[in-house]
């Protein structure tokens, strides 16, 4: 995958609060363009591969339930500084201290369920995506 590519979601609490079309309208307004994108729900053993590194941490079962409990929006998205202005756009992991206008300041309501994952580096980005998407559904 290109550097310039990162991958997201449309975490379980922002779809059941009906924020995924203004997520996307964001996203989009942002500069981003999806490259590829998939409504699925993710089960104990997907969400446990995807948080693998975070297994020690304190709050990974508290992550897996959270993940596991609604259907998601995955995305791989396209912009010149793709990781990086991304994690601009969706603001800090805890949005009590996500900058205001940015996607966790607007949509989210708590750190752990925080309306949005963005990838945090060009390696990530590219296992990330590989993980939900095949070479046949992206473009
Ligand atoms: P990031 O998503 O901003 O990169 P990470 O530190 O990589 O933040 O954490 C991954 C995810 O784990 C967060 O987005 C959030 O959903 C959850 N998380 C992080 N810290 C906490 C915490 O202290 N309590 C509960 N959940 C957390």
């Amino acid at each position: 995958m290109a550097t310039n590519r990162t991958f997201t979601m449309i975490k379980p609490d922002a779809v059941a609060n009906g924020h995924i079309g203004a997520i996307l309208n964001d996203i989009i307004a942002g500069g981003f363009k999806i490259v590829a994108m998939k409504y699925i729900q993710l089960n104990e053993e997907t969400a446990g591969n995807f948080y693998g590194v975070h297994r020690e941490r304190p709050f990974y079962g508290e992550l897996v339930r959270f993940m596991t409990s609604g259907p998601i929006v995955a995305a791989i998205l396209e912009k010149e500084n793709a990781v990086e202005d991304f994690r601009t756009l969706i603001g800090a992991t805890d949005p009590s201290k996500a900058v205001e206008g940015t996607i966790r300041n607007k949509y989210a309501k708590s750190i752990d369920a925080n309306a949005v994952h963005g990838s945090d580096s060009d390696e990530n980005a590219a296992i990330e995506g590989n993980f939900f998407f095949s070479m046949f559904e992206r473009f």
